[in-house]
């Protein structure tokens, strides 16, 4: 319970930031996209991570208004993007799957994209295959409606859950995050390699973008790059850095 009413009382202080990690055209090496990731900025234990206060977010609803405030938060940063550089980025933003079968969610991308008047493909929502599977015809319907206003959807963590193919080819997705388990030990672990080059192949054959996560190494990258893999996220390219940090990558010279 104490935990909860720091969480609210962080809410209410703006305690909380968005982080950005890059997201990388393999061939290009351009920033295509960027991923924004929650930090607690709290005032006795400095900076705490999303494991740590998600999960307890989720199970006391705070999900909903802290949810709701990442997504008004990254669609300032990225119209402050679109002003301030000539080659904006996407901005995509992680929805835990209470806000994915929350009722409000609709609107509050929505009234987010409004506000700041954020256009088609401009902002991409990334869920994880075991939301997506929870209650599916939800999910379906949800993520048709966010389709129909123009948001991407990427399914994270790819490769981790159980969604079947069958279930895949329903969803109005996008883009495939590849987890970043297979990424991890692709030099060394054949069935690891097998797994990434399949997910690539799968991917492109139901229409979609595959993004590899947790990229660390050029062998990794190369090895991604040869087997068509479209984007590329991790620390070879970047950490998640502050707004005014990110923003620095986005210039040309940067
Ligand atoms: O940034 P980091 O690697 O510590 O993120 C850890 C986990 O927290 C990841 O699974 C990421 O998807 C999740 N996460 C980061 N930011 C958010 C957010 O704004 N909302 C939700 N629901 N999850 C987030
Ligand atoms: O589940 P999700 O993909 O949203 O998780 C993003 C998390 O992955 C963030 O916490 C981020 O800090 C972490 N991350 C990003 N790039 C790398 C990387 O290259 N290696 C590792 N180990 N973690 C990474
Ligand atoms: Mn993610
Ligand atoms: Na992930």
């Amino acid at each position: 319970l104490h935990f909860e009413n720091q969480l609210r009382t962080a809410l209410e202080q703006e305690q909380f930031e968005l982080y950005y990690q890059a997201q990388v055209d393999t061939e290009q090496n351009r920033i295509w996209g960027m991923e924004a990731l929650i930090r607690w900025n709290h005032p006795d234990r400095g900076f705490i991570g999303p494991d740590r206060f998600i999960p307890i977010a989720e199970e006391t609803d705070i999900i909903h208004p802290l949810g709701a405030w990442v997504i008004r938060k990254a669609c300032q940063q990225l119209a402050r993007w679109k002003q301030a550089t000539d080659t904006p980025p996407q901005v995509s933003v992680n929805l835990s799957a209470k806000q994915l079968h929350s009722a409000d969610l609709i609107d509050t991308v929505h009234e987010a994209m409004e506000t700041y008047q954020i256009m088609d493909g401009e902002l991409e929502l990334e869920i994880t295959e075991t939301a997506a599977m929870s209650d599916p015809e939800v999910a379906i319907n949800q993520l048709s409606r966010l389709s129909e206003l123009g948001v991407s959807l990427a399914i994270d963590d790819f490769g981790t859950g159980y969604s079947s193919l069958a279930y895949l080819k329903k969803l109005p997705i996008n883009t495939l995050k590849l987890d970043r388990t297979f990424v991890r030990d692709i030099e060394n672990d054949r069935n690891d390699a097998e797994i990434c080059m399949a997910t690539i192949a799968l991917a492109h054959n139901l229409g979609l973008k595959v993004i590899a996560e947790g990229v660390e190494t050029q062998l990794q990258r190369d090895f991604l790059a040869e087997h068509s893999c479209d984007y590329l996220q991790g620390y070879l390219f970047s950490r998640p850095l502050p707004p005014n940090e990110a923003e620095l990558l986005l210039s040309p010279d940067g």
